[in-house]
């Protein structure tokens, strides 16, 4: 259950966090087929608490498993899985199978209409009773594996994974999303749950639906959120045998070292030799919906200038299975996404150059994102050649004789005549412009026989980062 199940030879999942099934739909046909993303990972789907004013993090409370969430119910879901997979984009669910609901004075209503008395631990809709429940206790230990698998995680009510009945519960809730035609699941809270008791519930799964598209006998993808800084009780590699685990300590360090706490000559060797995870287990991202939030050595969309060199070196490096993430905007923690006075999630809108407005970040639109993107998909297969530092925050390298990238984070101009490893030609700069009819609209770099161009990356450009590759030359 490692396998992505991606088409062709795309290869970049973005998270549409928050977004409505319908605005999903249309942009897997307006925006990310035609960009080359592989696949989205949406928020969760199961019919959640309401909370004053609209908390994003109410969606991590289910009382039901209907689906009917502010982003849309299960007709709107199903066309969205059905219309994303005909452009060859993937729908990967974060699944909640940790907990339910948390505390709530009296009776809970849901976003889909159901009640529940979470302080009983009573969720008629499912249903479940405290039975189905581990004892209420609080985690106060994170290396007490007891407190963090059977304790409830910020008071949300501990389901008993080890019970046949809420293994039945949460098995039938993933087929129920795979006969829909999603590709697989974002496992949230992995760690909080026993890996012997995921191996039986994803064993038992079902195929992946063949009338999406997908081969006979193929396997949902799995990948489980694991927090591991490196020396937990409950580590990462419990859960490896069973899908791909998220990995935070690439968040971590590439956060660190774009914002110039470590220098990028460094990340050479940026990979297991850093401590990561094998690269087809790691599920890797710059920014999490969580992290982003969090402060610390991570980057954000707060940071645009480090946060797109960051993510174009994630792109550009061969390691990890990608996630992009594409998010609205922001000022505290606990802030509800662009909603209206009814507080619905309101749709995005573009700009003429395609970026969004009205509250929402979209990441994913940028130009020097999904460019980089596109040049992931150009060099898929080809191995990281040629590296070339200054010795401190200039470096740059090749894929194959596919593609090529530089980066400047020093406050001096990088100016060098290095090898591409590229056919002789013109190559657009996508950092800096689009091949738009045959023509650039941003800088140009030409390639001569030998394989060697001018780079320059000056201190004050717009962007620190310059990218070539076979898909964009003139
Ligand atoms: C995750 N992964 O393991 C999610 O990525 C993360 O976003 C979730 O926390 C968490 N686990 C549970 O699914 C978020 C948010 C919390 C929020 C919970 C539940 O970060 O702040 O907790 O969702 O909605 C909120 C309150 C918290 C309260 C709790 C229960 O912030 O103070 O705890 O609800 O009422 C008493
Ligand atoms: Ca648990």
């Amino acid at each position: 259950q490692h396998n992505p199940q991606w088409w062709g030879n795309r290869n970049t999942i973005v998270h549409l966090f928050e977004w409505k099934w319908d605005d999903i739909a249309k942009e897997c046909e307006d925006f990310l087929a035609p960009h080359g993303y592989a696949g989205v990972q949406v928020s969760p789907v199961a019919e959640n608490i309401i909370s004053e004013g609209r908390p994003w993090w109410e969606r991590y409370q289910p009382i039901s498993y209907k689906l009917v969430t502010r982003s849309g119910n299960e007709l709107e879901f199903a066309s969205m899985v059905r219309r994303c997979n005909d452009v060859g984009v993937r729908i990967y669910v974060d699944v909640l199978l940790n907990h339910m609901s948390g505390d709530f004075e009296g009776t809970a209503h849901g976003t889909g209409g159901s009640v529940a008395e979470p302080r009983t631990k009573s969720f008629p809709a499912v249903p479940y009773t405290a039975n189905d429940f581990h004892p209420s206790c609080e985690i106060y230990d994170w290396n007490d594996r007891f407190q963090v698998q059977q304790c409830e995680l910020v008071g949300l009510k501990d389901l008993d994974q080890s019970s046949d009945y809420v293994r039945t519960q949460l098995i039938e809730v993933l087929d129920h999303l795979i006969t829909l035609g999603v590709a697989g699941f974002r496992v949230d809270a992995a760690k909080h749950m026993a890996a012997d008791d995921l191996d039986y519930i994803f064993s038992n799964m079902r195929d992946l639906n063949t009338d999406h598209g997908f081969p006979k006998n193929a396997r949902p993808f799995i990948y489980q959120e694991v927090i591991d800084h490196g020396h937990e009780t409950v580590s990462r590699d419990e859960y490896t045998s069973l899908g791909a685990v998220t990995e935070f300590r690439f968040s971590e360090e590439i956060g660190k070292a774009f914002r110039g706490n470590n220098a990028l000559k460094w990340l050479q060797s940026w990979g297991t030799a850093w401590g990561f995870l094998p690269s087809e287990q790691a599920l890797t991202f710059v920014d999490n919906h969580d992290n982003q939030r969090d402060g610390g050595q991570g980057l954000n969309y707060k940071s645009p200038r480090q946060y797109k060199m960051a993510t174009a070196f994630h792109l550009a490096f061969p390691y990890g299975i990608s996630q992009v993430m594409s998010s609205f905007g922001f000022d505290d923690r606990d802030q509800a996404p662009p909603q209206d006075a009814q507080e619905r999630i309101i749709s995005p809108e573009f700009d003429a150059d395609g970026g969004c407005t009205n509250g929402w970040i979209c990441e994913h639109r940028w130009r020097q994102i999904y460019n980089m993107v596109a040049f992931k998909n150009a060099v898929r297969g080809t191995e990281l050649s040629n590296w070339w530092d200054n010795g401190d925050n200039q470096i740059a390298f090749c894929r194959g004789n596919k593609g090529f990238v530089a980066f400047n984070n020093n406050l001096y101009d990088l100016s060098q005549t290095l090898q591409t490893c590229l056919p002789a030609g013109e190559y657009c700069d996508v950092i800096s412009g689009n091949l738009v009819n045959g023509a650039c609209t941003g800088n140009t770099v030409n390639v001569d026989d030998n394989g060697y161009g001018y780079i320059h990356i000056g201190a004050e450009d717009f962007d620190g980062v310059l990218a070539l590759h076979v898909d964009a030359r003139l």
